[in-house]
């Protein structure tokens, strides 16, 4: 009989396993017997989290409540049509994004995707950036050229995605042989989904990645679904994270939301990539409680099945459990936090709404050294004379013919 597969993959874990069968220093725990554990319940004393200070523990609180309360803002602001194009979450996703930028360096280079958002907080990108341009506002990174979070800034060390899956993969090994062999001390982080995996671009620059040893650390995010396409119809392997043994490199697991396994995990394979280490493919257990995009309504996902995550595995909601136990925070220390997020956003919306639209002109800007200057204007005058004048060839009729379908 057919052995039935995917739905192992579906299943939460509990913090790092190593997942290839290597011998690897993983902070490797038992999953017991709950279907959703509690993290912090296990010996945590091996975790490179267990460095962290108090502080630094309430900060990756900051860093998951910002990215919900500033995508939630997005979606008021979506609802009320000043968002321009399309609308992504991470809903439930947060601790993937924060837990992972946070073990980066402030030197280090990531790539984010669009349920990357916290990566990108975490890097030193504003709420006012994001906001002006999901606005595309004329005063956004990309005066309005560019919608969501596509933009970068090598200096806070997060570069512009491109839409085509698995394509920064490629991208990042080039970033990351730079390093290599300027012998800088960096290393580079790119974040794909369980459908990018699929793409030859995934492939190819895995592969390549993982030959020349690249201080890279490849993160699966395995939310479930890619669009509409549930994993059981993306792979025929058991688990993504299977996928390393094919390229030769470590591979490691862990829940996705805990966002102090997905610390830990990244911690160790950031280590292992500045060790001279190589490649680590790490593959996120998480899930997707949003549709694609804001206008994609889940038709397609099995009934109780968000609602289920969102009641017994919500990452925010569980750190909190992490922080009241295991931290002493108390709910005035919560309370500031979300309050500070609040304003945060607040602010940020009231100074982004009052940004003008982008000029015209603007589009030419940054994409010719020397932009045109005569008749800038020329295409404001009509689609008529724009196409007569700019682009119709000679032998096509004149536009008024072409309408009344007269010779
Ligand atoms: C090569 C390629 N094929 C198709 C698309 C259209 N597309 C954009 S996002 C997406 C789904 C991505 O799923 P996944 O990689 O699992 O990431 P997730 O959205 O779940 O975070 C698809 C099919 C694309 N951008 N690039
Ligand atoms: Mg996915």
């Amino acid at each position: 009989m057919a052995k039935r597969k995917g739905t192992g993959n579906r299943e939460p874990r509990t913090g790092a396993t190593g997942g290839n069968g290597r011998a690897s220093a993983t902070t490797a725990r038992e999953p017991h017997g709950s279907r959703f554990p509690v993290p912090g319940s296990q010996s945590a004393s091996a975790r490179a989290s267990a460095t962290l200070t108090r502080a630094q523990k309430l900060d990756l609180y900051y860093w998951m409540r910002l990215t919900r309360s500033l995508e939630e803002r997005l979606v008021a602001l979506y609802r009320q049509t000043k968002v321009v194009g399309g609308l992504f979450r991470s809903l439930g996703q947060e601790a993937d994004a924060v837990g992972s930028a946070y073990a980066l360096e402030r030197r280090d280079i990531l790539s984010p995707l669009i349920r990357n958002l916290g990566s990108m907080l975490v890097k030193g990108a504003t709420p006012l950036e994001i906001l002006r341009q999901y606005m595309a506002k004329g005063d956004s990174p990309t005066r309005g050229r560019e919608l969501n979070i596509h933009f970068g800034d090598t200096n806070r060390g997060f570069i512009g995605q491109i839409s085509p899956l698995g394509d920064m993969v490629p991208v990042m090994a080039g970033v990351t042989m730079t390093f290599k062999m300027r012998r800088q001390d960096r290393i580079g982080l790119v974040y794909v989904g369980d459908g990018a995996t699929s793409t030859g671009a995934f492939h190819e620059g895995f592969n390549f990645a993982a030959v020349q040893r690249l201080p890279l650390v490849v993160i699966v995010e395995n939310n479930g679904y890619a669009y509409s396409t549930p994993i059981e119809k993306q792979t025929a392997a058991r688990q993504f994270v299977d996928k390393a043994i094919g390229y030769g490199v470590e591979g490691l697991q862990a829940d996705g939301n805990d966002v102090l396994a997905v610390y830990d995990v990244t911690k160790q394979a950031v280590d292992r990539a500045r060790g001279g280490g190589g490649v680590t493919l790490i593959e996120l257990m998480t899930y997707r409680r949003k549709g694609h995009a804001e206008h994609d309504n889940q038709s397609y996902v099995p009934p109780g099945e968000i609602e289920r995550w969102a009641a017994e595995n919500d990452p925010i909601d569980r750190y909190l459990v992490v922080m009241r136990e295991e931290l002493g925070a108390t709910d005035d220390e919560i309370a500031a936090i979300d309050a500070r997020v609040a304003h945060e956003v607040d602010a940020a919306t009231d100074e982004a709404e009052k940004s003008a639209p982008p000029e015209p002109l603007d589009a030419l800007i940054g994409v010719y050294a020397d932009p045109p200057r005569e008749r800038p204007l020329w295409f404001r005058e009509g689609t008529e004379r724009a196409v007569d004048v700019n682009e119709r060839a000679e032998g096509w009729g004149t536009w008024q013919a072409s309408r009344t379908g007269s010779a």
